[in-house]
């Protein structure tokens, strides 16, 4: 059904336009664009990121990803009446600024596909239908396509086009570019530029395909090439702009490469690149597509988690990741954490191995930058850091942005949120077992792996005749320092268990590798002994008594403050008691040893009863403040059979960004909870794994009005159909 591969805006919604130009966001992995619109609107924040190219302005606490020019616009006048949204349906009968008819935005994400259909009257009562199109090629990403298609349904109106290129946007107030070349040619016009601090360069060129003698000018940074012809009642009139997009990360010369791929793409023709790119994207949800029969919301949300996913996930480019809001937004600087490796990239390691590849040699790529901040800590090994950009170093700020009373809050997630080494490890393990990639475990993930094992080893603390870790932040970010997080503690004995398979796996199946690794790793048999010397004395906090994991030793000292009390809200509990209280009570942000539980399984060796009295402490002590945190409980909730509460926390991650429901959606895509909600499902709610013998199993728990759910996943090379359907009830005999 058509309708459950299309997001919708119908009519427009002005108040909603931010969130709305986030999800509308196209993209094809090498760059994203919000859907802001062609012609200007006030509030509206164009943004085209493209991957890998970060700069630091002065006086900015830390790089961000830079917001390229804005390759949108078109201006349309009508019988001299200029096209705009703000037009009201009120102005009908006089419109003094032309009046907005009608109006339908649709997202087709299963061809990556952005289309806007408006019914405009001008001054004059010539009446107009516009259709606009765009996507960001997938067949060939330096390619950027538009269409307007101007219907006339009443009069013969005179219709002037200005298309445009963009220099003056910037990241909310910081200008990043300098040395501008921009120039206007006959119908191309184009940017050259370079960060100023960076120095990457970037070269945009745009050809207008038009009827109408065309006039190209240059104002400031914005080149123009206009155009001019009468449309005729009943007549349909195509306009076609074609842009191009390089940067000094592809080639020297990104400008002249621009300006002749544009040309080239105008050659090609609009409906040929359309073509190209619905193949290619056909390719991607011949895999990637998840169906669920008996629950058509679940199905919209779940293509549009999946799309967001792969829309930013890099294709031909191993040094580079995606950002914790995806290329959708400013949101976090483009940075990327832990949300990679944990949340977005497990979708794409069973459905698209190789663009899960490509995320982890991101990893390999930074490893250096990984072994500094080891190095500077007095660690060995390699320390990744909480938030990395370009070039791999720790780019977490220390402070927060002003806050309403004029004061900064220190950030302490890139001093103590030390558990990424391990997610990312997790991540290289989680590839290896599904893709059976021997060649990649040996030549990258291994090393990844030992060296992160390597850090662990001298950074844990001989104390109190075990080991303990000080000074951590576990994925509960709301308690900061604390000493023994049961989540870090209990993962790195995990970690430190499968680096010495791993170890063991080189030597039998990859001596050559082995060798290499554990000279440079310096592997050496006494460290191999003190890390199974760590994983048997690691202190993992637990309380005997109750049977419950401690998330850290004095957690339950603090005040209890049952979250489900403070239902229905729409702020964080945290945000409802404020910073300073919060953090001394057992709030708990997001999925912590809820977390754990889901990572590790049954390799947590924790019986039933530890796993349900663990959900029945944490779960309602949890203000799901981060968006990381619903997918992770449904996870769990399903593997439980706790059925009911599984689907109100999958319905919680769903409505994240297509509805809002945490209010930040303008500075971009949730990523973490796109792939969350895939995991959910497929681990969770399919109960999809690999059992003791190496098998892919599934333990069904759907939610009851669920009939089935059909997906393939590769693994070990082969693609697997599976069709989950919730188990046949036996009813009792009468
Ligand atoms: O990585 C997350 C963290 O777990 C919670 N705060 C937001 C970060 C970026 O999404």
């Amino acid at each position: 059904m058509r309708r459950l591969w299309n997001i919708e805006e119908f009519p427009f919604h002005p108040e909603k336009i931010l969130h709305h130009e986030t999800i509308f966001s196209i993209g094809n992995g090498y760059l994203s664009t919000r859907a802001s619109f062609e012609e200007d609107y006030a509030g509206q924040t164009p943004a085209t990121l493209i991957h890998g190219v970060y700069n630091h302005v002065p006086g900015a606490l830390v790089p961000e990803l830079v917001n390229a020019p804005n390759w949108l616009p078109i201006t349309i006048r009508i019988d001299g009446t200029l096209f705009h949204l703000n037009a009201k349906t009120t102005d009908y009968l006089y419109p003094p600024r032309g009046a907005l008819l009608g109006y339908r935005r649709t997202l087709h994400i299963d061809e990556g596909l952005l289309r806007r259909e408006v019914l405009f009257r001008a001054k004059t009562g010539s009446v107009v239908r516009l259709v606009f199109e765009r996507f960001a090629s997938l067949s060939d990403q330096h390619v950027l396509a538009q269409r307007v298609q101007l219907f006339a349904v009443d009069g013969n109106p005179e219709i002037v086009i200005e298309s445009s290129l963009d220099g003056t946007v910037t990241n909310a107030g910081n200008q990043h570019w300098g040395d501008f070349q921009v120039t206007a040619k006959g119908s191309i016009i184009s940017i050259g530029a370079k960060t100023q601090q960076s120095g990457y360069r970037l070269g945009m060129a745009s050809k207008l395909i038009a009827p109408g003698k065309h006039k190209a000018k240059v104002k400031g940074l914005q080149p123009t090439v206009m155009t001019a012809f009468t449309l005729k009642q009943q007549e349909t009139i195509t306009v076609d702009k074609f842009t191009t997009v390089f940067t000094s990360r592809d080639t020297h010369e990104p400008l002249t490469a621009a300006q002749k791929k544009a040309d080239q793409a105008a050659k090609k023709g609009y409906d040929a690149l359309l073509s190209a790119h619905r193949n290619e994207w056909a390719k991607y949800w011949r895999d990637s597509d998840i169906q669920i029969m008996g629950d058509d919301n679940a199905q919209l949300s779940l293509r549009f988690a999946m799309y967001h996913i792969l829309i930013a996930a890099p294709r031909h480019d191993q040094q580079v990741s995606i950002g914790a809001k995806t290329l959708s937004g400013l949101g976090y600087k483009g940075h990327v954490f832990w949300d990679t490796e944990l949340f977005i990239l497990p979708p794409l390691t069973l459905t698209q191995p190789h663009l899960a590849r490509n995320l982890l040699m991101y990893r390999y790529n930074k490893l250096l930058g990984a072994r500094h901040k080891a190095q500077a800590n007095g660690y060995e090994g390699a320390m990744f850091p909480w938030e990395s950009t370009d070039t791999g170093e720790e780019t977490t700020p220390q402070w927060s942005d002003v806050q309403p009373d004029g004061s900064r809050i220190r950030i302490w997630t890139g001093d103590s949120e030390q558990h990424i080494s391990t997610d990312i490890a997790f991540a290289v393990l989680q590839y290896w077992r599904w893709t059976g990639d021997d060649e990649f475990l040996r030549s990258y993930g291994a090393e990844i792996f030992l060296d992160t094992a390597v850090f662990w080893g001298s950074r844990v603390e001989a104390k109190n005749g075990r080991y303990e870790i000080s000074q951590q932040i576990g994925p509960d970010e709301y308690h900061e320092n604390i000493d023994n997080s049961v989540f870090t503690n209990r993962m790195v004995v995990w970690h430190l268990q499968r680096a010495l398979e791993m170890v063991d796996w080189l030597k039998a199946h990859a001596p050559n590798d082995h060798q290499r690794l554990v000279t440079a790793l310096k592997l050496t048999p006494e460290r191999l002994n003190h890390w199974r010397d760590i994983i048997a004395k690691m202190y993992i906090p637990f309380d005997h008594e109750k049977q419950i994991h401690i998330q850290f030793p004095g957690f339950f000292d603090m005040e209890y403050i049952p979250v489900p009390l403070y239902e229905p809200r729409t702020a964080s509990v945290q945000a409802i008691l404020g910073h300073k209280r919060s953090i001394q009570t057992q709030v708990i942000k997001q999925a912590d040893v809820v977390m754990l539980m889901a990572l590790l399984g049954d390799e947590l060796g924790a019986s039933r009863e530890v796993i349900l009295n663990n959900w029945n402490t944490y779960y309602p002590r949890t203000d799901h403040g981060s968006s990381l945190s619903p997918s992770m409980h449904t996870w769990v909730a399903a593997r439980l059979g706790l059925s009911e509460t599984a689907y109100e926390l999958f319905q919680h991650a769903a409505e994240i960004d297509l509805k809002d429901n945490k209010g930040n959606v303008r500075d971009g895509i949730h990523g973490a909870a796109c792939g969350g909600l895939i995991q959910a499902v497929l681990f969770g709610m399919c109960g999809l794994h690999i059992d003791a013998d190496g098998k892919l199993k599934t333990a069904p728990h759907l939610p009851e009005h669920w009939q089935q759910v059909s997906f393939h996943v590769y693994y070990r090379g082969r693609r697997r159909a599976f069709r989950v359907k919730n188990p046949v009830k036996v009813s009792p005999s009468a």
